[in-house]
């Protein structure tokens, strides 16, 4: 299937719309909510029914997509390269979701042939969408975004995983110290936008395919890295740590994470 670029900037903005709708209306109501791998990791009756609705819509109006999506169609392995493929997060920072009801996001990346074409991280509360792709650029609600500065380590505030920190992988501990400040949003599309528009030098965690998707196409974009800890190229379908990031801070963040081993 064709990338159907007009077609998917029209109606994905307005499928987004429908769900912070949902999202808004369930804060009047009760809110299932479930532990999945640890008491850490919640799922709620929203991530679900988001992802069934954003499922459907594609399956209607795209049809003989592939969809990757973290509550229920997870699996990676049957997926071709060929073809369109979609990787959603319905709600990215449940957590925040359940406590804050705040910072959380929407993300959908699309892929065709293997490359990033489109990503969409919805931030709900602020109702900001940024979207864009290589052929486009990069958009903060239709306005078009420019690659934030060239900043090293030392000059800006990370942003990091929290779990990763707290287990000093990498040596992190040290570099969080070289940098400004660390910054922890507790949601992988929040701290990416952070990185997009600059308030970030870089985000470093352990992603998985949906928390990663949209962002990467959003960050290569606009010309920052998005690599390994070790800078090699990352595989949107793997589980792995990222660093996003200004080409500066990765440079000196590499180099620091080094010279750990
Ligand atoms: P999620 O809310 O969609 O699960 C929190 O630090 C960030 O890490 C969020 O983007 C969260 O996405 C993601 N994350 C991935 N795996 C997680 C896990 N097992 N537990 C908690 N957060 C996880
Ligand atoms: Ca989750
Ligand atoms: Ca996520
Ligand atoms: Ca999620």
């Amino acid at each position: 299937m064709e990338f159907q670029a007009d077609k998917i900037d029209s109606l994905v903005p307005q499928w987004l719309m429908t769900a912070r709708k949902m999202i808004l209306e369930s804060f009047s109501q009760k809110i299932e909510i479930e532990t999945k791998t640890s008491r850490n990791d919640l799922v709620t009756g929203l991530d679900r029914k988001i992802e069934q609705f954003l499922v459907r819509k594609i399956q209607e109006c795209f049809p003989g997509s592939q969809i990757v999506s973290e509550e229920t169609r997870p699996t990676i392995n049957e997926i071709e390269e060929e073809g369109l493929l979609w990787i959603i997060d319905p709600i990215d920072g449940t957590m925040n979701f359940v406590k804050q009801k705040n910072d959380f996001a929407i993300m959908i990346g699309i892929f065709r042939g293997g490359k990033g074409q489109r990503g969409f991280i919805y931030d709900v509360m602020a109702d900001r969408l940024y979207h864009g792709g290589p052929d486009q650029g990069v958009y903060c609600n239709y306005q078009k975004m420019k690659s934030p500065p060239d900043v090293p380590l030392v000059d800006g505030l990370l942003g990091v995983g929290g779990v990763m920190l707290i287990n000093n992988k990498y040596n992190l501990q040290k570099i969080a110290l070289a940098s400004h400040g660390i910054r922890i949003y507790g949601s992988a599309g929040i701290e990416i936008i952070h990185v997009l528009n600059g308030q970030l030098i870089g985000y470093l965690s352990h992603l998985h395919p949906w928390d990663l998707a949209a962002g990467k196409i959003l960050a290569e974009t606009l010309g920052l890295v998005v690599k390994t800890i070790d800078g090699r190229e990352v595989n949107v379908l793997s589980s792995i740590d990222v660093l996003v990031a200004s080409k500066n801070a990765q440079k000196d963040i590499i180099m620091m994470a080094q010279s750990h081993c």
